[in-house]
């Protein structure tokens, strides 16, 4: 179900041959990055203020914990606490439905710059599923995970496999602090049934993906960046390994024209659809 239904407008094209982006938009070789790489960053797209709102919001929920949640118990990830129960067990690792904790998350998604770039990347009419991501990813000092490496389309259930998230960082990213890993082009690489483990992480035992792994890159990110990943590109994170919690809004996109498929998880939520600008 698509909660919004705004006039349709025509596709925003990418810039002119020239490298100069109109404001607001990615230039054509941002665009030629994410064909070729399956990520692209976009410095400085959410204002200070955004990312305080959005913050205060997530140490709100920190504080006095409220909606639903994810602990880092939860998945076993290497690092995380062995249950609820342990030292550290009650450490939340994602604010889940971040799109109905503030406005400001709202906003943020529908803002122009975001929009047209998502325009840009997926086509004309930009649907939000809130089933996936929909969320603030924190990493918490002394109790956070590494997440293996993987694609976000794994679990997914769509028309087509061609998604894209953004991962808004509200505080300096680096590998220090459980930044993001990418591997360059993974978008489009066939990666055999063999080559992942039972939960669909790379296996880190086999030559090949070792090689593959080798060709990692961190998205160092500050306050207001903001990276635009393929559901099919590997990534992984570390720990955070300073004494400060990350925060990052997460949300995910499709066209229109890629719909979830019935009966799903990826159908079980409603979305938006975003507005022309
Ligand atoms: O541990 C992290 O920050 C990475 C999270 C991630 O990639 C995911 O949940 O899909």
């Amino acid at each position: 179900m698509i909660e919004s239904s705004v006039p349709l407008a025509g596709v925003v094209a990418p810039s002119a041959a020239q490298d100069d982006a109109p404001v607001g938009e990615f230039s054509t070789s941002e665009i030629a990055g994410f064909e070729q790489d399956g990520f692209v960053i976009a410095r400085q797209l959410a204002d200070a203020a955004t990312c305080r709102q959005m913050l205060e919001c997530a140490r709100a929920v920190l504080a006095a914990p409220s909606g639903p949640l994810e602990y880092e118990a939860d998945l076993h990830y290497p690092g995380a606490p062995g249950s609820r129960a342990a030292a550290g067990g009650n450490t939340i690792r994602r604010l889940k439905e971040a799109h109905g904790r503030h406005p400001v998350f709202t906003q943020f998604v529908s803002q122009a710059t975001l929009v047209r770039r998502l325009r840009q990347l997926l086509g004309p009419h930009i649907v939000m599923p809130l089933a996936h991501h929909n969320c603030v990813m924190t990493k918490q000092p002394r109790y956070s995970s590494e997440t293996g490496w993987h694609q976000d389309i794994r679990y997914w259930s769509y028309a087509r496999p061609e998604l894209v998230s953004i991962w808004l960082a509200l505080g300096r990213e680096r590998p220090d602090n459980g930044c993001l890993y990418l591997i360059p082009g993974t978008h489009t690489l066939a990666v055999s049934r063999e080559r992942l483990d039972e939960a669909l992480f790379l296996r880190s035992d086999l030559p090949e993906n070792a090689a593959l792994i080798a060709k990692k890159v961190p998205a160092e990110l500050d306050p207001g960046d903001v990276l635009f990943f393929h559901s099919r590109t590997f990534h992984s994170a570390g720990r955070n390994q300073t004494g400060d919690t990350k925060f990052s809004a997460v949300f995910t996109f499709r066209p229109l024209d890629n719909p979830p498929k019935p009966g799903g998880r990826s159908a079980a939520m409603a979305e938006l659809l975003l507005p022309l600008v």
